[in-house]
């Protein structure tokens, strides 16, 4: 029925469709399911070799938070060197990962709104690296555009491959590639949240972010200081990710080229993108932390490759806890939204107070996965340990500089498809028919104009903007959700939608992109690039 089902689609369909059969293959789901044409997920899960620990057994880990080198004319200096470090993941199992100083997740850098932070990067890994700061309005030489490579020492240049692009006669005449560093410089004028740093090298993001190239960068302000939400031990990040371990303990990806060095892409079954059967919280499988009976700010970021995640927090009598949504990928919203089910789709941030005093001493609070099953069903757990005193509040206002650009305001509508095709001689992703060409510029934008943009999708698609925030308008003519609320970077494409989102042009001109962030469709060409002018 599969092969009959294949041959009766178009090439096309059976890319969108590539993963959900790789999925019926992995998990057993029925065909009729695999074969629906608005798959529930998109993507394909590897499964893990080795035995894995039972939930909510390992603590969680907080990152460390990065002290700077220096601080000179008011900008704090900071060095990271991308390494390769084994790390125990799994208890007992050693795993081999490419690292930001030696850890996964990479240390959290914290800064304050408007003081300029350089980051110098040292590349030690056996390939070219690239930074992006995830959200960041950062000028364009330091935006990590994926082709501006930092070298490895030794790398000859007779080996390098600059991309799909490459072997099809393209190159990319304004890349500003490095050698062994490279300082990028956040001038972090923008309102405080919380943003990632992950690797961004042009057709390799995908399997670079999987074996350990992310970490966090919180920015906060004097405003957001005086609100008087959860701080210090009780204000978590949790970095959500998922993994899958081979049988020598390394992580499994099903890359062609396993070096990463020349031949970019992913096996055929995970096409439309690599899930993992491992919950991972700020690198821990399924860990528990240990919680007073009383409010916390938990900061979440999906940094899957491809798993979107229904979060749901349930006390062990079945009783679901509100989720407080304060703030989205770009920082507080204007006021608080209460959510029992918040969906998470990858690079998406939400900044949600969950209240643990009506919690029973020495009872979970499970943070489960609505859209997983078996094991990654589960995502982490808080043991709450003790009554404590809470002098935290929720504001009814939690921000008032949130911008209201009306479609009346857009001097320009645009349409874009992201949707499977072809790409060269093989599969792809594509944006407006097109794969990615570092060579051709997609968008021409001005500096300070606002725009309408039209986001039709096929399968899922989070779609990620850099430079500059947006606000979602719409979804397939309807009102948007009660989840995209606030200022977005990301915005998660459901199959078969169309998302309305508003823009203003804002900040520096330069080179920037826009792109898929289902990690596996952006290396396979879900990318375009935007021009500000
Ligand atoms: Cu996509």
């Amino acid at each position: 029925m599969r092969e009959h089902g294949a041959r009766g689609l178009t090439r096309r369909r059976v890319l969108g469709i590539g993963g959900a059969l790789g999925l019926m293959a992995a998990t057993g789901l029925s065909a009729s399911a695999a074969l629906a044409r608005r798959p529930s997920i998109t993507g394909a899960e590897l499964r893990s070799a080795v035995p894995l620990p039972p939930p909510f057994q390992v603590p969680l880990p907080i990152p460390a938070v990065l002290k700077p080198v220096g601080t000179s004319g008011g900008v704090d200096r900071y060095e990271i060197t991308q390494r390769e470090a084994s790390a125990e993941i799994l208890p007992g199992v050693t795993t081999p990962m490419w690292t930001y100083g030696g850890t996964f997740p990479g240390p959290t850098i914290e800064s304050r709104r408007g003081r300029p932070v350089t980051v110098t990067h040292r590349n030690e890994l056996p390939v070219p690296t690239v930074v992006h700061l995830h959200g960041g309005r950062t000028p364009a030489a330091s935006d990590g555009y994926p082709t501006d490579l930092v070298l490895p020492a030794g790398w000859q240049e007779h080996s390098m491959h600059m991309g799909h692009g490459s072997e099809h006669g393209m190159h990319d005449p304004r890349a500003v590639v490095t050698e062994l560093t490279r300082d990028y410089t956040f001038p972090l004028d923008q309102r405080p949240t919380l943003l990632w740093y992950h690797d961004h090298r042009m057709d390799f993001t995908a399997p670079a972010i999987w074996r350990g190239l992310a970490g966090l960068h919180t920015i906060r302000d004097d405003a957001e200081d005086a609100l008087g939400l959860p701080a210090g031990p009780r204000e978590l990040p949790l970095m959500i990710a998922d993994r899958a371990f081979a049988a020598d303990g390394s992580l499994a990806y099903p890359a062609l080229d396993p070096t990463l060095r020349v031949r970019p892409g992913v096996r055929e079954p995970y096409l439309a993108g690599v899930l993992g059967d491992v919950i991972l919280v700020n690198g821990a499988p399924w860990p528990v932390h240990e919680v007073d009976a009383a409010r916390y700010r938990l900061r979440i970021l999906n940094a899957s490759n491809a798993r979107h995640y229904e979060l749901e927090a349930v006390t062990d009598d079945g009783r679901r806890l509100d989720l407080v949504q304060i703030g989205a990928d770009q920082g507080l919203l204007a006021a608080p939204v209460t959510h029992r089910l918040l969906p998470i789709a990858p690079a998406e941030r939400y900044d949600v107070v969950v209240d643990f005093s009506g919690v029973p001493t020495g009872s979970l609070v499970r943070m489960i996965n609505r859209l997983g099953s078996g094991r990654t069903g589960d995502v982490m757990a808080f043991r709450v340990a003790r009554r404590a005193a809470d002098g935290s509040r929720i504001p009814g206002r939690l921000s008032t500089d949130l911008p209201d650009w009306r479609r009346s305001d857009a001097v320009r509508v645009r349409d874009f498809s992201f949707r499977a095709g072809q790409m060269h001689a093989g599969h792809g992703w594509l944006i407006g028919g097109l794969p990615f060409d570092p060579a051709r510029t997609d968008v021409t934008a001005r500096l300070g104009d606002v725009e309408v943009w039209r986001l039709v999708a096929d399968v899922h698609h989070p779609v990620h903007l850099h430079l500059v925030g947006f606000r979602v308008l719409s979804r397939s003519g309807r009102a948007p959700l009660a989840h995209d609320a606030g200022l977005k970077d990301t915005v998660s494409l459901r199959p078969g939608e169309a998302v309305e989102i508003i823009t203003r042009f804002d900040g520096y001109r330069g080179r920037y992109l826009f792109h898929c962030h289902n990690a596996e469709h952006e290396d396979m060409g879900m990318m375009a690039n935007l021009e500000i002018i």
